[in-house]
């Protein structure tokens, strides 16, 4: 394929030359390389880290896993594939997706398109060749057609700007930078920062082997159980005889996952004490998409939020047997599923272990990293290591970090200054030939983010395809089209009880970032009827150029 897309680049044999970039080897780089050596395309991957995996290389906190079933969070586009890997659980742990991970990129002979240990720096278009050159920290500069942003959506984490951290005597971790060598926290006191879901999920590996953990809590957080347990072999047997069907089954959900009853009902519809049945039973299943959408409105109405997250609160309060922390673990001031709703494997159960205390650092905010500690407000505390679980700069961050530099000289950054602004989150006008997957402006992390990964590269190849049988070198968004569907984006969003939480999804855990919802949150099925309503109409909202005005 396409010759015309190869015909200015000639990249064989030329290493400093590519059609494209692909900036990141987690879930969505590993099978944009696949895709697009399909198209007969020359690639370079480049990978900050020194191993494929994106998400699951960096997080390797005690407890990681994932919270979307593992027979859904995995990839559809080889059927061979998913018939021969055997997940040992309904949520895999960080290692399993890990050495998934590793095991598709050998199966598919990824690695050799791929420079580990290397970083992009930055992105330059050069509007007299339209091609882009992408410098790198080990002093690189490629050129190539097209780049792919595969960079990730939490993939910069983020650690408080903490007062005297580099005085602490002790070790400190964050969530997504953890050793590779793993940590041994036995018989060491151990603050925790952070109760999102990596420190909800790290809370009760740490408390095992720690002699006191004193989780410090900013904003109590609703979670669900995952009951987590092996796939019973006859599970597995169905779901792989019917995985094709089942996987388009999942692209008719909201959040791309399959087997999730669609639901039809309003919360209130329901008598209260069937109502409290019901979630009783998706309680008991564990896991937090069947409870999330046990009801229609559940994040549309407040009366409708109210019933499930009281009903959750309840849980708490009768897990917890300290009256007091049970008080302070009860969420209040956002709808539950506002922010992502944790899942978890016995974290309020650890509140009621001898070597767990919780700190309500809100009341009492921390004010400094000491020598030998944590200084809040209120008091000083004393330990050997401290974790952060502190999140992300979510969605913009690792493309912000990148100097990106698209026509007339506008940087990408300052192009966001006001949040990020894409064409059905996969363009910007003003930067041709730069494909972001699956960020901002598409369901990327309000979705299996699998499923929306190969969403994205599908479309990306297909446009490929169609711009080589045109002629075109250049693809680039229209501003008007743009305007338009961050407009919907919004519109979506406003419907919606999400902007009513300080989340990430809102850029509200970063102090200055603007407050706009991110991700587009109209669901898998109606992404996917907008996305195929643009091709139909020969990709409304696109240019595709043959050269540009001054290109030789
Ligand atoms: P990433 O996996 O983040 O990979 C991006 C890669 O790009 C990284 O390896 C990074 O090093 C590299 N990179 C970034 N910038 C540069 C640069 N400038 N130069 C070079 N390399 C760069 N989603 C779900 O749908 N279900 C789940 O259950 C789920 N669980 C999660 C659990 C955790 C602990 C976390 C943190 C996230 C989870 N997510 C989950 C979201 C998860 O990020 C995605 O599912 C998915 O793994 C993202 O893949 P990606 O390839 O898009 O990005
Ligand atoms: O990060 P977060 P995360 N003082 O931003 C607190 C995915 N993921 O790494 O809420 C005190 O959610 C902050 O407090 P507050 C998933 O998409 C999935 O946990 O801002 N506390 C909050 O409690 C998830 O949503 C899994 O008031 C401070 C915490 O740090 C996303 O990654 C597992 C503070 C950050 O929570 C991010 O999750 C892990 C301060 N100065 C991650 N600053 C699965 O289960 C911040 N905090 C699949």
């Amino acid at each position: 394929m396409p010759r015309d897309i190869q015909a200015r680049t000639d990249a064989a044999g030329d290493a400093g030359r590519v059609d494209a970039v692909i900036v990141g080897a987690g879930f969505a780089g590993l099978f944009a390389i696949h895709r697009m050596r399909q198209l007969g395309l020359t690639l370079r991957c480049i990978e900050a880290g020194d191993g494929v995996g994106g998400t699951w290389f960096w997080n390797r906190y005690p407890g990681a896993r994932c919270d979307v079933e593992s027979l859904d969070y995995s990839y559809s586009f080889s059927n061979e594939l998913q018939q021969e890997w055997k997940w040992s659980s309904r949520f895999a742990d960080q290692s399993e997706i890990l050495a998934y991970l590793n095991h598709v990129a050998d199966r598919f002979d990824l690695r050799r398109d791929i420079q580990f240990e290397t970083r992009v720096t930055a992105m330059r278009f050069d509007e007299k060749r339209d091609v882009w050159i992408v410098s790198t920290d080990k002093g690189d500069e490629i050129e190539a057609r097209f780049c792919l942003m595969a960079s990730g959506n939490l993939s910069v984490p983020r650690v408080p700007d903490f007062a005297g951290i580099e005085r602490f005597k002790g070790k400190w971790y964050h969530s997504a930078q953890w050793p590779k060598e793993g940590v041994d926290f036995t018989g060491k006191r151990v603050a925790l920062i952070g109760t999102g879901s990596s420190g909800v999920q790290m809370l009760p590996k740490l408390a095992a082997l720690a002699s006191h953990v004193t989780v410090f809590q900013r904003t109590a957080n609703f979670s669900v159980p995952a009951r987590n347990a092996p796939i019973p072999d006859d599970d597995e047997r169905n779901h792989k005889a019917r995985y094709p069907e089942l996987r388009k089954a999942g692209l008719k959900q909201s959040s791309g996952m399959s087997r999730i009853p669609i639901p039809t009902m309003a919360a209130q519809d329901m008598p209260a004490e069937e109502r409290t049945k019901f979630y009783e039973e998706l309680w008991a299943k564990g896991g937090s998409a069947r409870i999330m959408t046990a009801f229609n409105n559940l994040l549309r109405n407040e009366e409708a939020n109210e019933t499930l997250a009281s009903f959750v609160r309840n849980k708490i309060r009768s897990i917890v047997k300290d009256p007091e922390t049970a008080e302070l673990l009860t969420p209040r001031g956002h709808p539950i599923g506002a922010k992502r709703l944790c899942v978890d494997m016995d974290y309020f159960e650890s509140f009621n272990r001898d070597n767990v205390k919780l700190v309500d650092a809100r009341r009492a905010p921390i004010q400094e990293i000491t020598e030998t500690g944590i200084r809040t407000t209120e008091a000083e505390y004393e330990f050997d290591a401290i974790v952060f679980a502190t999140g992300f700069d979510a969605m913009t961050g690792a493309l912000n970090e990148i100097t990106i530099t698209g026509r007339d000289g506008r940087r990408l950054k300052d192009k966001w200054v006001n949040g990020p602004t894409t064409y059905l989150g996969l363009m910007v006008a003003g930067f041709p030939n730069m494909f972001i997957v699956a960020g901002a402006g598409s369901p990327s992390v309000k979705s299996n983010m699998v499923t929306a990964i190969e969403l994205h590269i599908e479309w990306i190849a297909n446009c490929l395809t169609y711009a080589a049988s045109h002629g075109a070198l250049t693809i680039e968004a229209q501003q008007d089209a743009e305007d338009e569907w961050v407009q919907h984006v919004n519109e979506v969003a406003n419907g919606t009880l999400f902007p009513k939480a300080d989340s990430w999804y809102m850029g509200a855990n970063i102090p200055g970032k603007p407050r706009v919802f991110m991700p587009y949150i109209g669901g898998i099925p109606a992404y996917i009827k907008a996305c195929e309503q643009v091709v139909a109409d020969n990709y409304r909202g696109f240019d595709f150029r043959k050269l540009s005005a001054s290109g030789s």
